[in-house]
This record gives structure tokens, sequence and C-alpha cells, in this order.
């Protein structure tokens, strides 16, 4: 059992727990994990009011390494058991912590319901295209080709887009940030947290020992800027080390283009300006991959807030969440209860 701190002095150490992380070395969960405590520092986060929710897989494993409340739940469920949570307490900040496999295969149709009803929770994908725990079968975002134990011959299955999944579920805030973007995914955490809905954010997560270097262009120091490009409201989309290139829309097909800046390139002027209300280009920007096109990171969608959960929309009438509660504390403690040695 970790001490509560009090809130003022909370730092993002006083958000580790006192157990033993068990990611192999190089895991993008650590990195991902310091962000996470890091955020949660400086937004003023309360332990106590904290809960992480994960279903199963490596990634899942996050809520153990938080000095927070935890539910490291069943496969592909964890966006069940927070919204249970969600309707329980509504004092707590919920974070779902899910992996490709957990929240895009077999928990794909609970991620996609509670994206529509929209409670007020934030949602971590972890996406390193494979499943990591069971030792590195294909996944749903794996890309076509992709050599595993389930798919020695290369994986022939299209890759699935975390992203366009959540904005077809009808999610109102989406957002892609990447392990090693200590700097970039902290301020996409807080704007996931801010915002009065669920907040799904992908993170981009090496994993060294079954999918290796899968997002290298993307967070490499030395060409990241030529494979990434870094979306903000208001601000034309232009990437490239030397700033030089950008996205146009081509009105005629109605899609997205790179053109390069300059002397007989296209101008500034030309190029789009990211709107984070425009759900058609946060659609668009969402299946942006390389070779041809640069990966786009940033907040992708956030729908003008004031958009209902389907909670405030259609309250459940004489829903009495204590009793609810207690309901559960009844049968939990209620006989039928074993332990485990
Ligand atoms: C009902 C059920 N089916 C299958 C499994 C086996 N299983 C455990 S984790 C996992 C996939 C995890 O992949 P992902 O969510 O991508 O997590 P990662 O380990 O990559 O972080 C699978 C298939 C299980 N534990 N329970
Ligand atoms: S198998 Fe991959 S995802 Fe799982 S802990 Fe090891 S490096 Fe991380
Ligand atoms: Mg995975």
């Amino acid at each position: 059992m970790n001490e509560i701190p009090t809130p003022a002095s909370l730092t993002a150490k006083d958000f580790s727990s006192d157990q033993e992380v068990r990611w192999c070395p190089g895991c993008g969960d650590y990195a991902i994990l310091k962000a996470v405590q890091k955020t949660l520092a400086d937004v003023g986060a309360e332990t106590h009011k904290t809960v992480f929710i994960s279903g199963i897989g490596c990634s899942s494993r996050f809520p153990y390494y938080m000095s927070t409340y935890g539910f490291h739940t069943i496969h592909g469920r964890a966006p069940a058991i927070a919204t249970g949570t969600r309707l329980a307490n509504d004092d707590l900040d919920i974070w779902v912590v899910t992996g490709d496999g957990d929240g895009m295969s077999i928990g794909g149709n609970h991620l996609f319901h509670a994206l529509r009803r929209n409670l007020d929770m934030q949602i971590l994908m972890f996406n390193n295209e494979i499943y990591g725990l069971t030792k590195g079968q294909f996944s749903p975002t794996s890309r076509p080709g992709t050599r595993s134990p389930s798919s020695p011959k290369g994986s022939e299955m299209p890759a699935a887009h975390p992203c366009s999944f959540a904005l077809g579920g009808g999610a109102q805030f989406v957002a892609r940030s990447a392990d090693t973007l200590q700097k970039h995914m902290p301020e996409v955490l807080k704007r996931a947290r801010a915002y009065p809905g669920t907040g799904f954010v992908e993170l981009l997560q090496n994993c060294p020992i079954y999918n290796d270097g899968a997002f290298d262009e993307i967070t490499s120091k030395k060409v990241g800027a030529d494979h990434a490009i870094y979306v903000e409201h208001g601000q034309p989309m232009i990437f490239g080390k030397e700033r030089d290139r950008g996205l146009r829309l081509d009105p005629r097909t109605l899609t997205i283009e790179v053109v390069a800046l300059g002397e007989g390139g296209a101008s500034e002027a030309d190029l789009l300006v990211h709107d984070e209300t425009n759900l058609t280009l946060a659609g668009m920007l969402s299946r942006l991959e390389g070779p041809d096109f640069p990966v786009a990171l940033g907040v992708l969608y956030c729908a003008p807030a004031g958009v209902k959960s389907e909670i405030d929309a259609h309250p459940v009438a004489g829903f009495d969440a204590a009793a609810a509660s207690d309901a559960v504390r009844a049968m939990v403690y209620g006989g039928a209860t074993w332990t485990v040695d």
C-alpha cells in the first residue's frame, strides 16, 4: 500500500508506485509511464482521486506502476469497467490504458461504444502494432507484410487505424503522440484530460522485442521531421527538416497532397490550415501514413465543447450510484468468494 501524499507536494515521482516494473528493458511503455506521471504532477492531480483502468497486455500492466487507484481488468473490457466507475463516482479522474490488441481486437466493440458515449475519461491506446504479451503475434494495426509467429509469411490483412476507428465511433477528442516525444506527449495528454468527454489518445510505442523500430522514422531526431507533421490548431500544415514541404487539398479529388514550398513550388498560402474542430479534416489526417505522407501528430479532432455525453443526454431515470455500489459490494463480499494463495 502506497502512502497518500498531500496534493500540494506532488511530483511525478509521487505518482510512481513501489511495484517492480516488469516491462522488457528499452520498452516504450517506460517512456509513456514517465510522461503520464509528469502530466499528472503538472496538472495538480491527486493520487486518491485518480484511477487507471486497463485490460490485458504488456501495456495493461500500467496501473500497477501508478500510486493511484487501479484496476487490471479482463481482456478488452477496461471501457466497461471505466463506464461503471464513471457512473458510480463523478469525482474521479479516469484513465483507461489499452493496447492495439486489447482495444482493437477483443475489445473493439467495447471501445467503440465507450467512444460513442463520450463519458468524461481519457483512453490511451499504446499502439506497438503487435501483441507483445503473448509473444509477438500480428495485431489489427500491424502493417501488411508483418512477419510474426502467427503470420510467418507476412500478414495479408490491411492495418486498422486507431484514430480513424475512434472518429468512426463518434469520439469527440482524438489525438496522437509517441513514446519518445517527452515534451509533446504531456501536452497532448493535458488536452485530453481537460476535454469534458472521452479523450482518445493513440500513443505510438516501440516494442523492442517483437516489433522493434516500427516508428523509428517518425520519432527519429535525425529524420523524424520529414516523416511526421505536428498539427496545431490555426497553423498551416508545414513539415520537413527544412520546413520546406506542406499539405495541400486537391479540390478536384478531395484528397491531401504533399507539395514543395518555395521557388517553383507552392506558397504557404496554398496550404491547409489545421482546424481541430473539422471532423472531415481529422478523418483525412488520421489516415496519412508513409512512405508518401507524413504521420500526423497532435490533436487531430476536438469537437466544440458542450457536446453532451450519452449519459448527460439521456440520464438513467432513478439511477442511484450509492445504492448501486452497495449492491456490488454486497455481491463481491457475499459468500461465493475464495482466496488465492
Ligand atoms: C480472453 C482472452 N483471450 C486472449 C488472451 C491472450 N492475450 C493476452 S494479451 C493479448 C494481446 C495483447 O496485445 P496488446 O493489447 O497489443 O498489448 P501489448 O502486450 O502489445 O501491450 C492476448 C491476445 C487473454 N488473455 N484473454
Ligand atoms: S514484449 Fe514488447 S511491449 Fe511487452 S514489455 Fe517487452 S518490449 Fe514492451
Ligand atoms: Mg500491442
